[in-house]
């Protein structure tokens, strides 16, 4: 029988796509469930009751949430284009990196989209973002690295 995939999630979010990217490199087919925010359906409320937030993918009636950890989950069952490295000690710089961005430096760059550019805010979005410029390395950091100059770009921190 084959798979079947929903993806639960809402136009522009972030956290979504990055689970839509490891499907589209893994060149895997799955069905898009759209959430308004504001009015979550009772499946996102059950798939998700701690957060109650999207993403949540649902691979063949098993929920599961959180975009890092969907990730996981996707490069853990489908083996074509690996995501993480095989080698445990790379696998754990990777995973550090990816929460040091999601703790850090991804809610220090929304404080700068609420701010209005007020100067605290963009200097200490612009700190996080030198620290995984000047720590993260390896050919893995590439993408992180990327990820952190198109936010700066968006905050008006750095030109592309
Ligand atoms: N840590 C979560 C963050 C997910 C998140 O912030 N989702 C937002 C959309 S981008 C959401 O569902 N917001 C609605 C809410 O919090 O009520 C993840 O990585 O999946």
């Amino acid at each position: 029988m084959a798979d079947e995939l929903k993806l639960y999630t809402t136009p522009g979010s972030t956290f979504a796509f990055r689970v839509e990217l490891a499907l589209i490199l893994k060149g895997i087919n799955y069905k898009i469930v759209e959430e308004n925010t504001k009015n979550k359906s009772v499946d996102l409320l059950k798939y998700n009751p701690v957060h109650k937030q999207v993403p949540v993918l649902v691979h063949n009636g098993n929920p599961i949430s959180e975009s890092l950890v969907i990730v996981e989950y996707i490069d853990d069952v489908w083996k074509g284009y690996p995501i993480l490295p095989q080698d445990p000690y790379e696998k754990s710089v990777v995973r550090f990196w990816a929460r040091f961005i999601d703790s850090t430096c991804i809610p220090a760059i929304f404080k700068v989209f609420g701010s209005n550019g007020a100067v605290q805010a963009v200097a200490k979005a612009c700190e996080q973002l030198q620290v995984d410029h000047r720590y993260s390395t390896g050919a893995c950091m590439e993408e992180s690295r990327c990820g952190t100059r198109i936010a700066a770009y968006y905050v008006k921190l750095e030109t592309i």
